[in-house]
């Protein structure tokens, strides 16, 4: 199988090389895109550097930051004119392990392999290191939120240590999806299951980073929370008009 890991970047010239090495001694086979989205700290120089002595390692420029969602998109596009079989989504700074990459794969591959496999912190045997307590409430409260307003069985629908099929994107429309930050990945986890998709989730040890800084701001959280609503409601509103039609023929 096929393996593309693709790692969003902005500003992660400390983070990213340590990220790279360790992902490519732990799985050797992979080939990375990194997507910069034109980062003033020189990241994406430092990417189109490492990429020439690197056969495995390509870069993605984009021309501003223009949110993780459309990084994401622009390097699914890539990776399936491409034919890659499986596309990973990792950060560059370090909380998503490299060495647990491999089990993401595997059951990525297996013959009853879901439609996507997400790193999970909140199954049984997931763990975060080094969080704050309002970081591990922040997740813990929203992704319950999620749970309850899509009526959903996914623990961690906002994680973003991600294992998609090709074919699973390839159904996807994704020139429609307008998520910006991680409400990005709440967003792709309802198209896959609304689809008709399956998610299944990895237990992964999430490490707070250790260098540079979050993108994480009000605006993304105002997003999720937002979209997360109006989409719940939506669903609402269908269940229930499915409803009153059984209910009308009944
Ligand atoms: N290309 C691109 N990458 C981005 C953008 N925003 C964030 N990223 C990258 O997406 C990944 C996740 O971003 P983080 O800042 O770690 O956000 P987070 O993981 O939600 O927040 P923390 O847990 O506080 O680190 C990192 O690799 C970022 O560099 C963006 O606008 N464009
Ligand atoms: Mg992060």
């Amino acid at each position: 199988m096929s393996t593309l890991v693709i790692i969003p970047t902005y500003d992660e010239r400390e983070s990213l090389p340590v990220t790279v090495e360790r992902l490519r001694s732990a799985v050797p086979d992979a080939d990375v895109l990194v997507v910069d989205d034109g980062s003033p700290d020189g990241t994406g120089r430092w990417a189109e550097r490492a990429a020439a002595h690197d056969e495995r390692l390509h870069v993605l420029h984009r021309s501003g930051k223009g949110g993780l969602g459309a990084a994401y998109v622009a390097g699914f596009g890539w990776g399936l004119e491409r034919g890659y079989d499986v596309l990973c989504e990792m950060d560059a700074d370090g909380s998503h392990r490299p060495e647990e990459l491999e089990r993401l794969l595997e059951r990525a591959a297996a013959a009853d392999a879901p439609s996507l496999v997400i790193g999970s912190r909140w199954v049984p045997g997931g763990r975060v290191v080094n969080w704050p307590w309002h970081r591990e409430l922040l997740s813990r409260g929203g992704n319950t939120y999620v749970r309850i307003m899509l009526g959903i069985a996914v623990r961690d629908a906002t994680g973003g240590y991600r294992a998609f099929r090709a074919d699973t994107l390839r159904a996807l429309d994704l020139a429609a999806v307008e998520s910006h930050g991680y409400c990005f990945q709440v967003d792709m986890t309802w198209r896959v299951l609304r689809g008709g998709g399956s998610v299944a989730e990895v237990p992964i040890t999430f490490v707070e980073r250790t260098a540079g800084e979050s993108k994480m701001s009000r605006a993304i959280v105002v997003e999720a929370l937002t979209k997360v609503t109006r989409w719940g409601l939506r669903h609402r509103g269908e269940q229930l008009r499915g409803l009153l039609r059984r209910a009308d023929r009944g």
